[in-house]
């Protein structure tokens, strides 16, 4: 067997050059680079490696681990879970940075490859900087806690290890029902030390994404089913744009009838003006989508994991003889809800029960109601996001601004606060994964990180980032990176001075306005935090408007610049949009000295009525 004698961490990285996908029949390479921020426990082993590779498998810096992380999946969500990157921290805390991003990144379903230091696996000099020692146990370090977070975890204490890990990591990274976040928890001295690996260790390895195709006994109780339904309606999750089932939906829809509404995850499955697309379904939702899911007979759920923004805390499927029908790859949430399972990629599925129902349609009476509900709404959106003189527009007005001076087929991109709720209704998506949301884990602090990875991904497009003013404060840092990585996104920051959306919550759940809102906050002297200033200081192009029609011609400006662009707004924090929408279970406490609090409570216990427990 031939041989070449590296170090674990020069193998890792040179293995990693060489595995290639296809996109569009076109071979790449699977990793468009890795994100790195070095430090003892990863400058000398990764960082000499990653130098040798630098240009196959280049190297970016940027300046949070959580930031390079975000960026890490936004590229992957982007790119439909085709591509991937990685990023390699140093030990301690460049580690457990990562930890929330490996969460995010969980819960998504995303892939992700994390290569975090970690102690000397020989323990002599122990304890070394950043180490935790655990009294009771010699294997404990701070990377445990990617544990819960990790589709895969493994910890490398001999050079050898990392043959069988990194197939098992690229089986879970590209792997459409596992996938999502691999740690592999790389001790330091290990990283350095030389083993002959086989030569044949290295060779290209070409991955192309699976797509298994339904069960045929479960694809003819399916189709069984659907023949019996008078009222069907199709939730889009995620899976049907990382599945590149669009086209097979809209064929699906067009062809029975059936109207579809869409989760966060899975809005811009089928365009916005689609006729049969109901919009947004859940808490968030549109009157159109609410209304069908509330009547539906049967639910086919589309690579969504239904999680309670989707079903309304599970009380918005309202019809007691309804099927749920879970056409998943992953047969965890296929299952869910006592779901008829279909197991499958969403494409495949889509095709096959299309022909298995064929000469089938929906009652055309359904359909038309369908039609006519969307009207309905069409018109309430167009009035929540019309232009306006006001002092200090809603997030639904700026919503609209954007949308009128950047059009439906940028990549828009959000994660937390209002936002979600209010684009999650109201834009109008364009082709599919032109809405790109973080709402499985809604991370404060993924927007602009995201939005840089998003970019990476779609270098050709525009990429446009809306941020509240506490997302902002909480991570901007790679305004900066994006700026000098020559990465362009257009950042839309809506200043309301605080949390608005959980100062919301906060008087709809019966409490006192209480540390949310700047002003309710504990303080000496408020703080005038100038935005602009803030990010012109990063490198961006920086205004602040004091209008919608100022927005929108701020935004004809930022269309045209080079670098990224920030253009920061004052906001209502008081307003959200009242039409559509859904009853979302949030405890209110049982006791109270608070007479408003004693009032919620009796609204929340009416409304945890309705929950379909055992459904
Ligand atoms: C990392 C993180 N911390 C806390 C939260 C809880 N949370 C959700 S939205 C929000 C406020 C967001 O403020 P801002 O970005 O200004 O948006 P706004 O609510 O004002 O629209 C908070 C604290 C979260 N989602 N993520
Ligand atoms: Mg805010």
């Amino acid at each position: 067997m031939k041989t070449i004698r590296l170090t674990m961490a020069q193998a890792l990285t040179r293995y990693l050059a060489r595995q290639m996908t296809e996109i569009d029949g076109e071979k790449v390479p699977l990793f468009g680079g890795v994100w790195a921020i070095f430090g003892h426990g990863n400058v000398a082993g990764i960082g000499e490696a990653l130098y040798q590779v630098r240009d196959e498998l280049p190297t970016y810096r940027a300046h949070n681990e959580q930031a390079m992380a975000h960026a890490a999946i936004a590229y992957a969500k982007a790119s439909f879970r085709r591509r991937i990157m990685a990023a390699t921290t140093s030990i301690g805390p460049g580690a457990t940075n990562l930890v929330t991003a490996a969460a995010l990144a969980h819960v998504n379903r995303l892939p992700l490859l994390l290569l975090p230091g970690d102690v000397f696996a020989n323990r002599i000099p122990d304890p070394v900087l950043q180490q935790v020692e655990d009294f009771g146990d010699g294997t404990v370090s701070a990377n445990d806690c990617f544990r819960p977070v990790s589709r895969y975890f493994d910890r490398i204490t001999r050079p050898e290890q990392i043959v069988p890990a990194l197939a098992r990591a690229m089986q879970v990274l590209t792997d459409p029902a596992e996938c999502g976040p691999v740690t592999l928890a790389l001790c330091q001295d290990v990283q350095a030390e030389a083993y002959d690996y086989p030569e044949t260790f290295f060779e290209e390895r070409l991955r192309t994404p699976r797509r298994p195709r339904p069960d045929l006994a479960e694809l003819k109780h399916v189709a069984d089913a659907l023949r019996r339904a008078n009222k069907p309606l199709v939730v889009a999750g995620g899976g049907v744009l990382y599945s590149q089932a669009s086209p097979a939906l809209a064929r699906f829809v067009e062809a029975t009838g059936i109207p579809v509404c869409e989760t966060q995850g899975g809005k811009s499955s089928l365009p916005d003006d689609h006729p049969l697309n109901m919009g947004a379904v859940g808490v968030t939702g549109t009157s159109a989508a609410n209304r069908m899911a509330e009547e539906a007979d049967l639910v086919l759920a589309i690579g969504t994991r239904l999680q309670d923004f989707t079903t309304g805390s599970w009380a918005l499927f309202k019809n007691s003889g309804k099927t749920i029908v879970g056409l998943n790859i992953q047969p965890f949430d296929a299952g869910k809800h006592k779901a008829l399972t279909l197991v499958a990629d969403a494409r495949e599925g889509l095709e096959e029960l299309e022909k298995a129902a064929e000469g089938w349609a929906a009652p055309a009476a359904w359909t038309e109601d369908a039609k006519g509900g969307k009207a309905e709404w069409r018109k309430a959106a167009a009035e929540a996001t019309a232009a306006t003189n006001t002092a200090l527009p809603s997030d639904a007005q700026v919503i609209g601004a954007v949308q009128r001076a950047m059009g439906s087929d940028v990549t828009l991109l959000h994660a937390a606060g209002g936002l979600p709720g209010e684009l999650h209704k109201l834009w109008q998506a364009g082709k599919p994964g032109s809405y790109h949301a973080e709402y499985g884990y809604s991370c404060m602090g993924y927007e602009i990180a995201g939005g840089l990875g998003a970019k990476m991904a779609r270098s050709g497009e525009e990429v446009v980032v809306m941020v509240g003013d506490g997302s902002y404060l909480m991570l901007n840092s790679e305004i900066a990176t994006s700026v000098m990585l020559g990465l362009k996104l257009v950042i839309v920051l809506l200043d309301n001075r605080g949390y608005g959306c959980i100062n919301r919550l906060q008087m709809g759940t019966g409490g006192a306005n209480f540390n949310n809102l700047l002003k309710d906050a504990r303080h000496e002297l408020l703080p005038e935090i100038d935005f602009a200033a803030h990010a012109a200081s990063l490198g961006a192009i920086a205004e602040k408007v004091t209008s919608i029609a100022d927005l929108e011609a701020a935004l004809g400006r930022a269309k045209k610049n080079a670098r990224t662009t920030v253009v920061v707004i004052e906001t209502d924090p008081l307003i959200s949009t009242e039409a559509g929408g859904h009853w979302w279970d949030v405890a209110v406490p049982e006791v109270s000295s608070r007479k408003e609090v004693e009032k919620a409570r009796k609204t929340y216990e009416d409304k945890v009525k309705l929950q379909r427990v055992g459904d």
